[in-house]
């Protein structure tokens, strides 16, 4: 039977957002370990037996794709969190976390003061550092390295099981519950072991800001991304069609933004118009961006696929016949959410 390898972290299991800071409130996190549990429970009920955690040291690939000024932030406030946040600031049950208040507002201004840099490095009120979420992210990152290097040594497919997210991470911003972007630091490690070209095909709900601001001006890495539109769906910034690409990145980004309600066969028209795209381009590896909060009990989500739409859209990449590897990035559904990565996975090795 064939299989399809699996990266996952028992790091991931210690990262527990308590909060995200929705219009002023304290919100359950949506971003929640259960997601993990769902999955992993899913790939074994399903036969998908083989499941490995890794001990891939990413951090190289993590340096060419992000700032060090911003992993140092990230790092610092990660470790050093017991003094950074008082007793006095944590409410009973609360666990110490990191949230942004004031935000710089052009990009050229500086920001010393401690309070100040957060709003430099973090772009919303979603996304908290909380103790070792440095860690845990490096870890959510070697996963997708763990992959990229089983498809330089030929396979066919793999399954990064990454957590945190990583799609909304840019060069030097954390946000949209991601710290470091895993694909995008798979697509360097791809790119290392001497691709010529690497393309992207994010599927997640949300527009990925942060691997098309990582590769806008570059020309090696194509970005193709199905997304609610922007005037619906975070990050509200980003996803239009016009945007492009810059400089030699010119023509080597397509958003796909797409209206609420969106169901099945109307999506999978932009699904083959996004993969004709990659197709085009004849890259030596495809990375996927692999969000199921486009599923219609998504609680954040905004679009009406069904689960057996995955099973059809892994076909679909499948038949591109290009070494992929897929990186998980959101959704929320738990009760679903592991039924909808393996009719996935499922459909990648056309079951
Ligand atoms: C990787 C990924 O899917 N990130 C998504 C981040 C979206 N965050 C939006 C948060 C919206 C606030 N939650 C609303 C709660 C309403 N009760
Ligand atoms: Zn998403």
């Amino acid at each position: 039977m064939a299989e399809i390898p699996v990266f996952y972290s028992e790091a991931s299991l210690r990262h527990k957002p308590q909060f995200e800071i929705f219009r002023g409130q304290k919100e359950p996190h949506a971003e929640t370990v259960e997601r993990v549990s769902s999955i992993l429970e899913a790939l074994r009920n399903s036969g998908f037996a083989n499941i490995n955690t890794t001990s891939v040291n990413g951090l190289p690939w993590v340096e060419q794709v992000h700032d060090s000024a911003y992993l140092n932030f990230l790092k610092k406030n990660s470790s050093d969190i017991d003094k950074i946040v008082g007793d006095n600031e944590l409410a009973p049950g609360e666990e110490r976390a990191i949230y942004p208040s004031a935000f710089p507002y052009n990009s050229s201004l500086r920001a010393t003061n401690p309070i100040a840099e957060r709003g430099r490095y973090m772009f919303d009120t979603y996304t908290p550092i909380m103790s070792g979420t440095y860690d845990v992210a490096l870890e959510s990152a070697a996963c997708a390295v763990a992959g990229a290097e089983l498809l330089e040594q030929g396979a066919p497919l793999a399954y990064a099981l990454s957590r945190p997210p990583g799609h909304h991470a840019d060069k030097d911003k954390m946000g949209g519950y991601c710290y470091i972007n895993n694909v995008a630091v798979a697509v360097e490690h791809l790119k290392g072991s001497g691709a010529e070209r690497v393309a992207v095909f994010d599927f997640d709900l949300h527009h990925g800001n942060g691997t098309q601001g990582i590769f806008y001006d570059r020309s090696d890495v194509l970005y193709t991304s199905l997304h609610a539109s922007p005037e619906i769906k975070f990050p509200f910034f980003t996803g239009y069609d016009d945007e492009r690409g810059d400089g030699k990145g010119a023509g080597a980004n397509h958003n796909f933004p797409l209206p609420e309600g969106i169901s099945d066969d109307e999506y999978d028209k932009y699904v083959k118009k996004a993969l004709g795209l990659v197709a085009d381009f004849k890259p030596d590896f495809l990375v996927v961006s692999a969000g199921f909060d486009t599923h219609r009990d998504d609680p954040i989500g905004a679009f009406n696929l069904t689960t057996n739409y995955y099973q059809q859209l892994g076909r679909a990449i499948r038949d591109l016949k290009i070494p992929a590897l897929s990186v998980q990035e959101g959704g929320y559904a738990t009760k679903v959410l592991g039924t909808n990565v393996t009719a996935y996975l499922d459909g990648l090795l056309n079951r």
